[in-house]
């Protein structure tokens, strides 16, 4: 689509995410919805704002619950922007309380749900920017690697950062990932799901990937 402006991309995508609707909660990869048309993952820390975060970039207060108890979305759920696109909440990792039983099963559904998902198209991963890349979030994002999906990081509860920190937070995570040498495929930035700030630059990612020329 040549010449749509960045205004007009952040107006689009908004209009769509906003018409997004809950389809269907997945306790096994039977469950998952057809593999068709284009899907974008969000995955992080267990309580890090992925709810949170859907909830803002989908300008709906409740769509994704909410927790106030860690771990408890052990689920994948599914939501429909419109026929061919989808945000997916997957469950969070890395909470401590969660029995070795529950620990097995998230392995086993995201494992399904990451091996062979032709549909996505991107993995936003939310990390809490006061600890940015755990050993867990750095193995999430191998994940994505292996699978040849583009990753997008969320530093989330910026607001809880000063400006001095979130820039060093940001710098450091950048240096990382260029560390990596896959800074091709990740990119980041910093957000708060509480005061919405960087949420025009995830916007614009998202149209990107489910709006963008190439789809
Ligand atoms: N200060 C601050 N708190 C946030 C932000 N985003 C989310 N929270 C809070 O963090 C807690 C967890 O948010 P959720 O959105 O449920 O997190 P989640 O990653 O979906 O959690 P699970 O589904 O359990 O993995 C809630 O109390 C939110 O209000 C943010 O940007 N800033
Ligand atoms: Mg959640």
């Amino acid at each position: 689509m040549a010449g749509v402006t960045q205004a007009e991309s952040i107006a689009a995508v908004r209009r769509s995410l906003q018409q997004s609707r809950f389809m269907l909660g997945a306790a096994a990869a039977k469950q998952f919805p057809a593999d068709s048309g284009l899907e974008i993952a969000f995955a992080g820390r267990s309580n890090v704002g992925k709810s949170s975060a859907i909830n803002l970039l989908t300008s709906q207060g409740s769509l994704a619950r909410v927790s106030k108890t860690p771990g408890r979305t052990q689920q994948i759920n599914f939501f429909a922007i419109d026929d061919q696109r989808r945000l997916v909440d997957l469950p969070g990792y890395g909470f401590a309380k969660v029995p070795p039983s529950v620990q097995a099963e998230w392995k086993k559904l995201m494992g399904a749900y990451f091996e062979n998902r032709q549909s996505l198209v991107g993995v936003v991963v939310v990390m809490d920017a006061r600890r940015p890349l755990t050993e867990l979030d750095t193995i999430m994002l191998d994940w994505c690697s292996q699978a040849g999906v583009a990753a997008h990081i969320l530093l989330n509860k910026a607001d809880k950062l000063g400006r001095s920190e979130q820039s060093a937070t940001l710098a450091n995570v950048q240096r990382t990932l260029k560390a990596r040498g896959d800074v091709a495929t990740i990119d980041v930035q910093l957000f708060s799901a509480h005061n919405c700030s960087g949420l025009e630059q995830a916007w614009l990612k998202i149209y990107d990937w489910l709006f963008g020329e190439l789809n």
